[in-house]
């Protein structure tokens, strides 16, 4: 069996980061063993959230696997709260990464143009570097913006999403893969470029009108999850990208709120049947 660990937050309650990432990639038949870099009562789109760090847990559970000879298949980080954080999973990087397995990192952020409360540019940059390190990553147009210094467009045309994707590759990581890339008015996407080649591939899908909180830590659980399982890079995004929209299409269907987190647990059947174990 393959086995992962994920170093993200676990907020109690909204449905992203450590709550998403779980249960989908166990559910996929993948061994996930986590780092939980903070707990919080809710993720920080509430109104108001407790926060206990964890930063200085990180080492000394690394220092104790690599006493107990743990390896994984793939590291997979997602919201990172400091510099401090930043650094330590740089660190766990070069601790545990072999010539054969995949470092991926979602660099969460940013959206809509605009960084987290909890973030600055300075931030970004730190992220940049820790991409740098990375064989995928997974930011979204925002995030690669605020990483390579580039101008954030609401329009674009393909040659935009391309040079971003070059700038992305430039920092150092194998494959960058970015999200929510629309090249036609009503469809939403991902355009992954590999350093090694320069080839790229896209593939996009009807756009619902509604945007969700969580959904990004799901695409990318989804995308470890399939590659893990053997999946080639493009159908391991196909398949996480379509995970994603079925789950939001049957949320929007509930009264669910928007800031909450989607519906996933009532997919994970239709996901389990696209990467065939059911
Ligand atoms: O879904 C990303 C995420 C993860 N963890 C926390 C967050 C967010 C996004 O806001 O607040 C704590």
């Amino acid at each position: 069996m393959k086995k992962i660990v994920t170093i993200q937050d676990i907020s109690c309650v909204g449905k992203c980061s450590l709550t998403v990432a779980l249960p989908i990639i166990s559910a996929m038949g993948v061994e996930t063993a986590v780092i939980p870099t903070a707990v919080l009562s809710t993720h920080t789109m509430f109104s108001r959230f407790t926060f206990h760090d964890l930063t200085q847990e990180i080492d000394p559970i690394a220092d104790h696997w690599k006493e107990e000879k743990i390896e994984f298949d793939a590291i997979y980080t997602g919201y990172l709260g400091s510099f401090e954080q930043i650094a330590l999973v740089s660190k766990f990087f070069d601790t545990f990464k072999k010539d054969d397995n995949i470092i991926f990192v979602d660099p969460v952020m940013a959206d809509h143009g605009k960084l987290y409360p909890a973030f600055d540019e300075a931030f970004a940059k730190e992220m940049a570097k820790l991409c740098g390190k990375a064989d995928i990553i997974v930011p979204n147009i925002t995030e690669a913006c605020f990483m390579t210094d580039s101008e954030y467009k609401e329009v674009y045309d393909e040659a935009y999403i391309i040079d971003l994707l070059k700038k992305l590759v430039a920092l150092g990581a194998k494959k960058a893969v970015l999200t929510g890339v629309s090249l036609k008015d009503g469809d939403t996407g991902v355009m992954g470029m590999d350093s090694a080649t320069g080839e790229t591939f896209f593939y996009s899908h009807k756009k619902l009108p509604v945007s969700f909180h969580g959904t990004g830590d799901i695409f990318a659980s989804t995308a470890v999850g399939a590659l893990m399982n053997g999946f080639s890079m493009e159908d391991s995004f196909r398949i996480a990208a379509d995970y994603t929209a079925k789950t939001i299409a049957v949320t929007v269907d509930t009264d669910r709120d928007m800031w909450y987190g989607v519906n996933f647990e009532q997919t994970i059947p239709d996901l389990l049947k696209s990467i065939g174990k059911v």
